[in-house]
This record gives structure tokens, sequence and C-alpha cells, in this order.
């Protein structure tokens, strides 16, 4: 059974360094700033609150996003767009929406991050529901679409105990059968979403700040599902979006997922191969998410269900390494969610243990979500959820060559890489105040500056040799 054999390869690929990594031979790729550094992404997602907003805005503030880089360190933010805020009206595409995400964008340029735009979705779209909570006082259920673009054929939405169950209500499959054009009905629509994509790429193809567009957060088929929604409609519709940013834009990252039901939960994905149109190495990347069953089920992690969860995060591993590896051509992984609520059982485990891999991997991360609340890093009193700690640990942001290995713990970080001597930027490391109260001690690189503001330490490692290894620990230790 494929299922065994992603489990057999993911063990091995534990034992293994980032170059050999277990679900595909193909060493990790890197997202690249300006000065040729590779980018080792964390952040989060930002925010669930824009999804419904009538704005489109999240709810979050300058001085959140201040609080969220003091506290934890972040260099990146998967931010939510939505469709029915970029193309309110068919062909029309709302510039005041665009402007209002540039000034967000801008909070982020000025304070050294990169962002990756979502355009999310949840359920197809917010005219699923007229009262936008199919009723039940659950909140924001279904958004993304516009309600122009929303065809259910009259079929039925019936109120659902969980936002998920929405997905097979029968009008929500026939609104997914039309956007995918299944029915032979709406051949308009992926056209029109390929055409809102280059709108939202002709405004951020200047911007250094965007370096990636997650091209639609979690598909689902309707009533077409796995490797046949996978390498048909899905497939044709990244191409057909990607061709149509190239057309204004040629260097930001391209990002595409799976479909999110079974695969979240580790089963093997079946997309295929995009091609990217750009003059040079292309710029596509693999963003999936990893929800395991038992924790969104609202198990904790432990006992049966954390070996329920491992089982799923091992599977989930190989076949993301397969997939980035073999299939799309050897393409940097941006992991676009992983969360749970920290009030679970066993959460800090789960965290450490999804981020170990993803270190493992050389992937970048974006924790589901910022927005207050137990899943978050804060109660919307202020305070802290254990979240925060979990997530401050010192790390490489970028790099002057290529990360081989690299691991942390609060008061130390060792970092091997093979130097690339056309960069001329030096290393970036961020160093938490918890483990680095004062000074740094840094072993096989000079130092070029410790900013104990910032908490970022920048170094260079000798010229000329075929890998280096920088050891950082606090002064005196
Ligand atoms: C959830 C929000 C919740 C909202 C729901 C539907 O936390 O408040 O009611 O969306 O809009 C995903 C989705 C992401 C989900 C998240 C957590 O991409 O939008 O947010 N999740 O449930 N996939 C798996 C989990």
């Amino acid at each position: 059974m494929a299922g065994s054999l992603a489990l057999g390869a993911g063990v091995a690929a534990a034992q293994g360094s980032l170059a050999s990594s277990g679900g595909s031979d193909v060493a990790p790729s890197y997202i690249t700033d300006d000065d040729g550094r590779s980018l080792i992404l964390r952040g989060f997602n930002t925010a669930s609150s824009a999804k419904s907003a009538p704005d489109g805005m999240p709810d979050f503030t300058e001085a959140d996003l201040d609080r969220e880089q003091a506290d934890m360190g972040t260099n990146f933010v998967r931010f939510l767009i939505s469709w029915r805020s970029v193309e309110p009206a068919p062909g029309q595409y709302d510039q005041a929406y665009l402007d209002r995400v540039e000034d967000r964008v801008s909070w982020y340029a000025e304070r050294g991050y990169k962002v990756m735009l979502d355009m999310h979705q949840d359920v197809y779209s917010g005219a699923i529901t007229p009262a936008g909570d199919g009723g039940n006082g659950a909140g924001n259920i279904g958004n993304g679409a516009p309600a122009w673009a929303t065809f259910m054929d009259g079929l039925a939405v019936k109120p659902q105990p969980r936002w998920e169950l929405y997905y097979i209500q029968p009008g929500v499959m026939r609104a997914f059968d039309n956007f995918w054009n299944t029915t032979g009905k709406h051949p308009e629509l992926v056209e029109h979403y390929a055409n809102a994509w280059q709108a939202v790429a002709e405004r951020f193809a200047g911007n250094d700040t965007v370096v990636a567009y997650d091209l639609m957060n979690e598909p689902f088929g309707g009533s077409m599902q796995g490797p046949s929604f996978e390498a048909g409609p899905l497939a044709a519709m990244y191409q057909r979006t990607t061709n149509a940013i190239r057309q204004v834009d040629q260097d930001s990252w391209v990002c595409v997922a799976p479909q999110a039901i079974g695969v979240n939960q580790g089963l093997s994905s079946g997309l295929t191969k995009i091609n990217d149109p750009r003059a040079g190495e292309q710029r596509i990347a693999y963003c999936p998410h990893l929800y395991p069953l038992p924790l969104d089920l609202g198990d904790g992690y432990s006992g049966l269900s954390r070996t329920l969860t491992d089982a799923t995060i091992t599977a989930w591993r190989a076949d993301i390494e397969h997939v980035a590896g073999d299939v799309l051509g050897g393409v940097p992984i941006i992991i676009g969610e992983i969360g749970l609520d920290t009030t679970l059982p066993g959460a800090t485990d789960y965290i450490d243990r999804v981020y170990t891999n993803a270190r493992e991997m050389g992937a970048g991360v974006a924790y589901w979500s910022s927005d207050p609340g137990p899943w978050g890093p804060y109660l919307p009193d202020g305070s802290q959820t254990l979240l925060v700690d979990s997530l401050n640990k010192p790390y490489p942001r970028a790099v002057a060559g290529t990360p081989t290995e690299w691991s942390s713990t609060v008061d130390r970080l060792q970092l091997t890489l093979t130097p690339d001597p056309a960069v001329t930027a030096p290393t970036e490391i961020y160093l938490p105040e918890s483990g680095f109260p004062g000074g740094v001690k840094v072993e096989g690189a000079d130092v070029v500056n410790w900013d104990r503001d910032s908490r970022l330490l920048t170094v260079r490692t000798a010229t000329g040799a075929p890998t280096a290894t920088v050891t950082v620990t606090p002064a005196g230790s």
C-alpha cells in the first residue's frame, strides 16, 4: 500500500540530514532574497478575521506586528487576501482594496519581513449561506469567491455543526463543480480567477517584500476528488494562473498546494508538474498544510492520538518531499498552515515536533493563525498562550549560501552551510532574549553585527571553504 511505503521512507528521513531527505533524493531548495541569501521563513497566517470583513482587512494593527516581532522574531507572513475583494464585480479590480493590502505590506517591509499573499477560500464563498454562518451562529464559514461567481443551481446548504462539513453540502459541491467547470456550464470562472491573480501580481510585481503568491487556499474538487482532480482541473488552473501572473511579474514565487482533504491528514497527493514560463530558473514552490485528524477532532497529542499523529506526520513529510523533489522538480517547501488549540494536552510537544520536521525539510512555516484565541499566540485580553515560548527560538533567517543542517535550543544555534561566494550579504540569525540576554559567543564565523534590540546577529564565514559550521552561544558560556 502506498501509505505504508511512504511511512517507511519518512522514518529513514528522520535519521538523515537536510541533504538526504526521506521522500526524495533531491536536496531542499530555498526561496532567496535579493541578495541571493537562502530564506528560512517563520511566521503566521494573518488573519482569519480578514475573511468576511467588509474591507477585506485583518483585525491586526501595526502595534500587533511590533508585538509579534518583539516576542517571537518572525520574518514572514502568509497574508490572507480574497477573490471577492479583488474582483467585486466581473472584470473590475478594486484598486482601493489593493491599496489597503499594499499598506499592510509596507508595515512588514519596514520590519524586514517577507510576505506571501494567500488567495484564501473556505467552503467556496460567503454566498453559500446568506447569513454567512449557515444559521448556526458559528461565525464566518464560507469565504473567498465573489457572490457573482457562486453558482449553486438551487441546491441546498443546510446548517452544519462544524465548518468543514459545509464542503459536502450539495449547493457547495455544485458551486465548486461550476468553478472547475466539470459541469461544462462555466468555463469563464477559472479565467476570471487567473485574471484576478494577474491584477494582484501587476500591483506587487515590483515589490521586494511580497515574495510569493499562494494561488488557492485548500483546493477542493467538488464531485471530483483525489488525483483525477489534482492532475486535472487543479493543475490546469495552476498552469493558467501561473501563465497569467508571468505576463506581468517574472520574479515572485508561485506557490501551489495539493487537494486539502486527505493530503492535510497525510495521504499522498496526485498533483502534477506546473511549468514556469519565466526566463531562467523556475520559481514554483510547494505549500501544503498539516492537520492530523486526531488533533482536528479535538484530541490531545498523547496516547493513541499521539501515535496516530506521529504516523501522519511521517507519511505527510515523505509525500511532501516526494512531490516537491520529484514531481514539481526540486522546489522550495513552505508549510502554509499548521496549528492547533494550544490548550490541548501535549500541544508544545506537537509544535516542537512539527517545527523539527520543518527544519529538517528546509521548509518555511506559517502558523495558523495570529488571530487572538486559544490557537494563537495571544488571547483576546492580550495575555500569551504557550505558543509564544514554543516558537521563540533561535533560527537562521537568511543564509549566505545553502544551509545543509541546522539545529537550535533556546540558548544555542548551530548552522552548517555551503557558502555561496557570489553572495556578499552576511548570514542573519535571530537570537531570543530568553537565551541570549547579553553578548554572544560565535565560533566558525566573524561577527558583522549583534543588535540586542532587534535580536539579530549577522556573521560572515571564511570565503573559499566548501562548508562552514557556525555555533552561537551566550557570551561567557
Ligand atoms: C478557520 C477559522 C474559523 C472559521 C473557519 C471557516 O479558524 O474561525 O470559522 O476557518 O472560515 C483550515 C483553513 C482555515 C481554517 C483553519 C482552522 O485553511 O481557514 O480557519 N483550517 O480550522 N484548514 C484546516 C484548518
